[in-house]
């Protein structure tokens, strides 16, 4: 019998790439969705309609308790959460509901479905459980590049939950003897990111200006250094970590970082345009507290994973810049969910 997965964020990047994948596994793939008219249901329904979808919310126990009764999932993946960190600062307490209490509202529903006692240790069933943690639980970071043994400095609100969600993790593993694994994911990026985030929205501001529709591109921080790969690669490490013979953390990344500044020019090159010429620098997008520098040592799920990326950070900006000026050429409308590569 093919092998079933609950995958809450369904409708955001990782929750497309990562069904496809178990789609491509075999797998019976289920997705939680939330609200009644959610217009990225029906966008997600469009690229996936292998996926079928049962309602719920992280933030309503109930709602989890019955997907889990309904789904009888094999796997869990927890992909859903507030995961702009600029958000988190302006709906902190939203962002720790979502992102940190919606971890234990999961993993709660997963211990009352396989019928353990709350506080009783003894080995919760067989649901496998896979937690989206953050490279921002380092924040300011203590060593580099990082492991799954560097210590946590979160420096957003959105950090902190997840730590709260990492370490809860960790908790019900220890205390319930469950299968429930983190995967310390560094930046992943691909043709399917929000716009709201510095790749997608440097790649469409790029296709906006080479197409005439814009003048300038307006960024905050120029300087910050991330190590960033593509969302596809990353999504079966998710799948390893769950298929792993022992239930264990990883740190998940490229082992190379670059700067937002290069990120732009990449961009800028890969469109035949010069970037200096664009992009203005406005403070208004800087945040509160910056994570200056974030660079993976994933060297763990390489030996014990055998996982490795295969998109270089060059052809990732390439890829996503000529996605975008078809998507706009085509008469796409990101800021609407229109379309999805
Ligand atoms: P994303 O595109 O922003 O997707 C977030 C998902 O969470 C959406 O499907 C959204 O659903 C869902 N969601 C929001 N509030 C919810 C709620 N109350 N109940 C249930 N679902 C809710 O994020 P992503 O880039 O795919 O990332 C997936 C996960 O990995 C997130 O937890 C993120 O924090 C984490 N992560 C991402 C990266 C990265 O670089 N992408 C790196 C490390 C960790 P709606 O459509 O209903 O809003
Ligand atoms: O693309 P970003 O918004 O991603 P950030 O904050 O690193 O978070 C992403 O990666 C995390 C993993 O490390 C995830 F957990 C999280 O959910 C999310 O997916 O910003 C990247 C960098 C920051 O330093 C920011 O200050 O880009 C800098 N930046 C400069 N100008 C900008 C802008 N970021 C955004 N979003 N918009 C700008 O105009």
């Amino acid at each position: 019998m093919a092998r079933r997965a609950l995958i809450t964020g369904i409708t955001g990047q990782d929750g497309s790439y990562l069904a496809e994948h178990l789609l491509s596994e075999g797998y019976e793939v289920w997705g939680l969705a939330r609200g009644q008219a959610n217009p990225r249901v029906s966008r997600m329904r469009k690229l996936l309609s292998d996926v079928q979808v049962v309602r719920g919310d992280l933030l309503d126990q109930g709602s989890l308790i019955s997907a889990v009764e309904r789904v009888q999932p094999d796997e869990v993946y927890n992909l859903g959460a507030i995961s702009f960190v600029p958000m988190s600062w302006e709906q902190a307490e939203l962002t720790a509901e979502v992102t940190g209490m919606g971890v234990l509202r999961m993993l709660e529903a997963i211990r009352v479905c396989s019928g353990v006692s709350r506080g009783v240790s003894s080995a919760v069933g067989n649901i496998r459980f896979y937690q989206a943690s953050s490279s921002e639980m380092f924040g300011q970071v203590t060593e580099t590049p990082q492991n799954e043994s560097t210590g946590f400095h979160p420096r957003s609100p959105y950090g902190v939950a997840k730590a709260y969600g990492h370490f809860l993790t960790q908790n019900y593993r220890e205390s319930y003897g469950m299968f429930a694994v983190s995967g310390i994911l560094f930046n992943h990026e691909s043709p399917r990111r929000g716009a709201e985030f510095v790749t997608r929205k440097v790649t469409l501001g790029v296709a906006r200006i080479k197409l005439g529709l814009a003048t300038e591109l307006r960024l905050g921080n120029l300087e910050a250094r991330r190590d960033w790969g593509f969302a596809g690669d990353y999504v079966r490490a998710m799948h390893l970590m769950l298929r792993a013979s022992k239930p264990e953390d990883y740190v998940i990344g490229t082992g190379r970082m670059k700067s937002v500044r290069e990120l732009v020019q990449a961009a800028f090159t890969a469109a035949g345009l010069d970037w200096e010429q664009y992009v203005i620098v406005d403070q208004a997008l800087h945040r509160p507290a910056e994570v200056d520098l974030l660079c993976a040592d994933p060297k763990k799920a390489r030996v014990q994973l055998g996982w490795e990326p295969t998109v270089s950070f060059d052809d990732l900006i390439a890829m996503m810049v000529e996605s975008d000026l078809r998507l706009l050429t085509d008469g796409g409308d990101p800021d609407q969910d229109s379309s999805w590569p």
